[in-house]
C-alpha cells in the first residue's frame, strides 16, 4: 500500500532530477530570502547556476544548531510571519530553543510524507490511533497526527503522560495503533501488566521513534504489548518526524527523498562519505519555506543504502540511528554508544528493560557504571546468583566495548520512567 505512489516509486534518475531542480531552486530561494544565507552563499561563491548537478552541493557551507541559535528566535526564517501558521521548538539541554516556523504549503508537505510513512507502516483509515507524545511545542504530536488524519485513521490525542487513564482509553476505545517513544511504549506495556488489563489491548501497530531503540528493545515491546513496530525519524530542524521511516520490511527507513537531500560525512573531516558509508547525516530540505535548511548537520550516526527496497520503495532507506556525535560517550579514549550497551543488557532474561550509563571521573581516569534493573524480586535473596548474573554482564559489555564497566544490579522498577524521550546517561565528568 502507498498514499503516494507515484512518488514513492520513482527511479532513482527521476529522484535525482527532480532533486537537482529544487536543490537550484532552493539556492534562490535563501539567496532572495534570507540574508544569513544570502552571506553565507555569497562568500562560497554559490548561486543557483554553480548548482549544475548534484555533487555541486558540496561548494555550499554546512549549517548548524549554532546557526539558528544565533538567529533566534526568527531569523532564518524563509517568510514573513504574516506567512507562518504554524511555530514550533525543540528543547535544547541549555540555552534558548531552536525554533521553527512552517508555511501553510510546508503544514501541507510535511501531512503527506508522514502519511507516507503511516501507510508504508501498515497503517490504514480502520485504525484508531493513541498519539501518546506529547502536545505542544514537540513536533512528535502533531505531525504524526496531521499524517494520520489525512490517511483517514481515527486519531485520539491523548499526548504523554497519565498512563492508567491512557491504558483505560486504550481499552474502551479498542485502540490498535500506538504513537509513542519507544522508552514510553515500554512503561506503558508494564503499567498495562501490573494493573492486569495488558490482554485486553488491541494494539496491532506501534508507531514509535524520536530516540534509539535497539532491534532487542523493539523485540521486547512487541511481545509485551503485542503489537509490530515501526522506527521513524526526523528532527525539528528539518520538518519534525516525517523525514523517513520504516515499511513493514523493516529494513531501513525510507527517506522522502522528493523533500530532503541527505549525505553522509565524515564528522571530523567534514569530508562527504563514498555512498554506503557510515558517519554523519546532513540533510538538506528540498520544499520548505519556512525555515529551509541547506546541508544541516544532524549529529546523528547512521549509512544509507539506495537499492531499492521489497516493498516497491525506490526512496533510500537510512539505518537505524546508531547514535549521537555528541551522546557517544569516550570513555579512556574508547567510543562507546549506548546503543551498543543496549543490547548487551537485552539478551539478559533476568534485567528489565531499563537501565543508567554513569560516567565519572576518578584519578584522572573515566569510569563508566552501568545500572541494571532486575526483571522481578526472584533473585533479590539469591546473592551467588546476583553475583553471576552481575558477572555476566560486566563479562558481555567488556567483550563488546572492549572496556571494563561498573555493573551494578538494582532493584525492580527502582529506576526512573520515562514518559518522553529517555533520559539514561548521567555523565559527571564536568561537574
Ligand atoms: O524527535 C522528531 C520526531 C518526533 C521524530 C517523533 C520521530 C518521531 P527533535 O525533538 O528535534 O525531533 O529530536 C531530534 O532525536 O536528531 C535524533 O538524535 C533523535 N531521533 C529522532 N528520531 C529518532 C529515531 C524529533 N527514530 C533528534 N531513532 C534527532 C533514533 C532519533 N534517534
Amino acid at each position: 500500500m502507498f498514499f503516494q505512489k507515484d512518488a514513492e516509486t520513482m527511479s532513482r534518475r527521476q529522484i535525482e532530477e527532480i532533486q537537482l531542480e529544487r536543490l537550484k531552486w532552493l539556492v534562490d530561494y535563501c539567496i532572495k530570502n534570507i540574508p544569513f544565507y544570502c552571506r553565507r552563499l555569497e562568500s562560497a561563491g554559490v548561486t543557483p547556476e554553480k548548482i549544475k548537478c548534484l555533487d555541486d552541493i558540496q561548494y555550499i557551507p554546512y549549517t548548524t544548531k549554532d546557526d539558528i541559535r544565533d538567529n533566534y528566535p526568527f531569523g532564518l526564517f524563509g517568510q514573513p510571519l504574516k506567512k507562518i501558521v504554524r511555530i514550533h521548538a525543540s528543547s535544547g539541554t541549555t540555552g534558548k530553543p531552536t525554533v521553527v516556523g512552517y508555511t501553510k504549503n510546508d503544514l501541507e508537505n510535511w501531512s503527506d510524507c508522514m502519511a507516507r510513512l503511516c501507510v508504508a507502516a501498515g497503517a490504514t483509515d480502520e485504525d484508531i490511533v493513541q498519539i501518546a507524545f506529547g502536545y505542544g511545542l514537540f513536533t512528535g504530536a502533531l505531525g504524526l497526527h496531521y499524517g494520520l488524519e489525512k490517511i483517514g485513521a481515527t486519531v485520539v490525542p491523548t499526548s504523554s503522560g497519565n498512563t492508567e487513564k491512557q491504558i483505560m482509553l486504550m481499552q474502551d476505545f479498542q485502540t490498535t495503533a500506538l504513537v509513542a517513544t519507544p522508552s514510553y511504549a515500554q512503561f506503558i506495556g508494564e503499567t498495562a501488566k501490573d494493573m492486569g488489563v495488558i490482554d485486553n489491548l488491541n494494539l496491532k501497530l506501534g508507531l514509535f521513534g524520536s530516540e534509539g531503540c535497539t532491534e532487542e528493545m523493539r523485540g521486547q515491546i512487541e511481545k509485551t504489548l503485542g503489537l509490530f513496530a515501526t522506527d521513524n525519524y526526523g528532527m525539528s530542524e528539518l520538518m519534525g518526524p516525517g523525514v523517513s521511516g520504516e515499511c513493514r520490511m523493516r529494513c531501513g527507513m525510507h527517506i522522502n527523498e522528493d523533500h530532503f537531500l541527505a549525505e553522509i560525512i565524515d564528522p571530523t573531516t567534514l569530508q562527504v562519505l563514498p555512498k554506503g558509508s557510515q558517519g554523519e547525516l546532513v540533510v538538506t530540505t528540498l520544499t520548505k519555506e519556512g525555515i529551509p535548511m541547506l546541508r544541516y548537520r544532524t549529529k546523528d550516526i547512521t549509512k544509507i543504502n539506495y537499492e531499492p527496497c521489497e516493498c516497491g520503495r525506490t526512496f533510500a532507506r537510512m539505518d537505524k540511528i546508531k547514535g549521537r556525535t555528541d551522546d557517544m560517550l569516550k570513555i579512556r579514549g574508547v567510543n562507546v554508544f549506548p546503543s551498543q550497551i543496549e543490547s548487551v543488557l537485552m539478551s539478559f532474561d533476568q534485567i528489565a528493560p531499563h537501565y543508567q550509563l554513569v560516567v565519572t571521573r576518578e584519578n584522572f581516569s573515566d569510569r563508566l557504571e552501568v545500572k541494571v534493573e532486575l526483571a522481578d524480586g526472584s533473585l533479590l535473596e539469591n546473592y551467588s546468583g546476583l553475583e553471576t548474573l552481575r558477572q555476566s554482564i560486566h563479562h558481555n559489555l567488556k567483550t563488546v566495548l572492549g572496556i571494563d564497566t561498573k555493573v551494578s544490579i538494582v532493584e525492580h522498577k527502582s529506576l526512573e520512567r520515562f514518559q518522553g524521550k529517555a533520559k539514561r546517561i548521567i555523565d559527571l565528568r564536568n561537574s
